[in-house]
């Protein structure tokens, strides 16, 4: 039964990126609720509010990199290189909060502290760190997948003078222009991090863990006609986003790399090298390089050949050499190994030459060498999809916590709900697509209205059993264990995190076949789903 209490809000939104700007959105103007939005951060953005490190931008292309959903922003916003930068992205997010007039809905510089359940009125009560608390029926948790940062435990780490930064919490005061710069991570971030700061820094000191797999992201001015090619076909090109694996805006491959010989191997992989972009490399040239361990070779094999050609000193090139399968989130960058011929840039295998710590002057090494430092970047990356649901203590059914809940793993029904958690939604939850993001959370935050809609018209609360989130769970982890990404250790599975047990967080199935599937549950009423009846024992 809905409560007769009167809540202060019908919903409340935690999180102003993507995610939760298009759900504030769509339960206040399309349903007509009351919601108000509570984020942490001084601004709207999310990812994009966080990372101001230079260099940072998406890695999905300029076109598929935004909302689908208004067919006139499509329209009216434009890009002028292949991919969008930070400043940009962040510009646009701004831009569709002021079109729908969100901004007075939503609370900045508040954080959500906790998220409790009351089973005598089925209301959820939010707490913030301003000691204030609110009531409403519904919560929405669009926390982010990649936004709870990552610090090491690194010795002496509190003890340096210089400015110790995390690329997620970059300072707006925090120039690096002329400086004596070192940098402990090379993924994504990492990465992107150092193909920009090679150019403004006096020395730049890469610590590296793991050597990692980079290939060229295409990315430069776009060209004439371009921008208003994509918005003429945008109605197809977002049909064609939304039904393939991926979500990239490339078709996928239907070719595996082991029906044709050496020769065209090397020419499509030559091909995807000099178009650009990662997903592309690993997903557009052929279809099994990332579930066949021989295609995954010849792929990695190719690209080590070009680390080889492109880096000048024969130890710096095989440092920077992986030899683990090619099996994380594809990386790619413009310019990144050239980098490393730069007399400004130095690499220091932390794998082979640990650091030992970090003192008031730098980083030490177990060499004995400190690298004298100004600037320590730390592009550790983030306790992924649940680390940011663990920050906050979130109390279900019974009075059990969201950690309590997810003891073993964090798990969910399709990325969205979770058992014993009654009308609580997350935009990008455990196990949900793994796919370039936007047009995922598109559509999840369309399922999350359909649900409430569904949930105000019938009355009463809407949840999933265990059973079905353990079903979903067999699903994610039997998709997973026929790829090659279990094969590395990485942020995809927690393995990034001390401590943190190692678990399926994506589904792997792709976008296309994840949408097929909630318009499959909702063309049965729902299956899976209870709304407005007691769960099933
Ligand atoms: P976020 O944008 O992470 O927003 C979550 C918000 O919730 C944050 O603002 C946070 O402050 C807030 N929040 C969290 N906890 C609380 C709390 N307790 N109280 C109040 N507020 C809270 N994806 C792609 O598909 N393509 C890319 O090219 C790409 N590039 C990326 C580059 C970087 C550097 C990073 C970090 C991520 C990138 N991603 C990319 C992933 C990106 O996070 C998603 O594409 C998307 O921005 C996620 O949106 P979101 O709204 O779900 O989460
Ligand atoms: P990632 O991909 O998790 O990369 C983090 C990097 O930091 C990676 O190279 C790690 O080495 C390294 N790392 C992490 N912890 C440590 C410690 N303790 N010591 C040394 N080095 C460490 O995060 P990103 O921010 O780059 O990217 C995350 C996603 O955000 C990305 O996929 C995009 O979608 C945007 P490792 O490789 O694990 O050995």
């Amino acid at each position: 039964m809905t409560s007769t209490q009167t809540t202060d809000f019908d919903a409340i939104v935690v999180g102003a990126g993507f995610g939760g700007i298009y759900q504030l959105h769509t339960l206040r103007d399309k349903l007509g609720l009351r919601v108000r939005g509570f984020e942490k951060g001084a601004g709207i953005g999310g990812t994009w509010y966080w990372n101001r490190y230079p260099g940072a931008m998406s890695d999905t292309e300029s076109p598929f990199y935004r909302y689908s959903f208004d067919d006139e922003l499509l329209q009216e916003w434009d890009w002028a290189r292949k991919y969008i930068d930070q400043p940009d992205i962040l510009r646009y997010l701004e831009t569709v909060v002021d079109r729908y007039d969100l901004r007075k809905d939503f609370r900045l510089n508040t954080e959500v502290t906790s998220i409790v359940f009351d089973e005598a009125t089925n209301t959820w009560t939010v707490g913030t760190s301003a000691g204030e608390s609110f009531t409403a029926r519904y919560v929405v948790a669009a926390l982010g997948l990649l936004a709870a940062t990552n610090i090491p435990d690194i010795p002496g780490i509190d003890s340096f003078e210089g400015r110790l930064v995390h690329t997620a919490e970059w300072p707006e005061d925090l120039s690096i222009e002329g400086k004596r710069v070192g940098v402990i991570g090379t993924g994504s971030t990492g990465t992107q991090f150092i193909v920009a700061a090679a150019k403004q820094v006096s020395h730049l000191t890469v610590f590296q863990r793991s050597a990692q797999y980079s290939v060229p992201s295409g990315n430069g001015p776009v060209g004439p006609g371009e921008v208003d090619g994509y918005k003429s076909r945008f109605p197809e090109i977002w049909e064609q986003v939304r039904n393939s694996g991926v979500a990239f805006g490339f078709e996928e491959s239907t070719v595996a790399a082991t029906d044709v010989d050496e020769a065209e191997r090397e020419r499509v992989f030559q091909a995807a090298w000099d178009r650009g972009n990662g997903f592309y490399f690993m997903f557009g040239t052929f279809n099994d390089i990332a579930i066949n361990p021989e295609s995954n070779e010849a792929a990695a094999a190719f690209i080590r050949r070009k680390i080889a050609e492109t880096v000048k000193d024969p130890e710096t090139a095989r440092l920077l050499t992986p030899t683990q399968p090619y099996a994380k989130r594809p990386l790619c960058n413009q310019g990144y190994y050239d980098v490393y011929n730069q007399d400004n840039v130095k690499l220091v295998s932390i794998k082979e030459n640990p650091i030992v710590e970090i003192t008031p002057r730098g980083v030490k090494t177990a060499d004995g060498v400190e690298h004298e430092l100004d600037v320590l970047v730390l592009a550790t990356g983030f306790d992924a999809v649940d680390g940011n649901y663990r920050r906050i203590d979130i109390r279900g059914r019974g009075g059990v916590s969201v950690d309590e809940h997810w003891a073993d793993a964090p798990t969910s029904f399709l990325g969205i709900m979770t058992a014993g958690f009654p009308n609580m939604f997350m935009i990008l939850g455990p196990n949900g697509p793994f796919t370039n993001l936007v047009p995922s959370i598109e559509a999840q935050v369309e399922f999350i209205t359909t649900l409430v809609t569904e949930a105000e018209r019938r009355g009463g609360l809407i949840e999933v059993s265990q059973q079905v989130e353990d079903e979903w769970t067999e699903t994610c982890t039997t998709i997973a264990n026929y790829t090659l990404f279990p094969k590395t250790d990485s942020w995809i599975f927690g393995a990034n995190i001390p401590g943190k047990k190692h678990a399926v967080m994506f589904y792997l199935g792709g976008l296309g076949a994840y949408r097929g599937l909630l318009s499959e549950i909702q063309a049965k009423d729902f299956e899976g789903f209870s709304i407005g009846q007691p769960i099933p024992a």
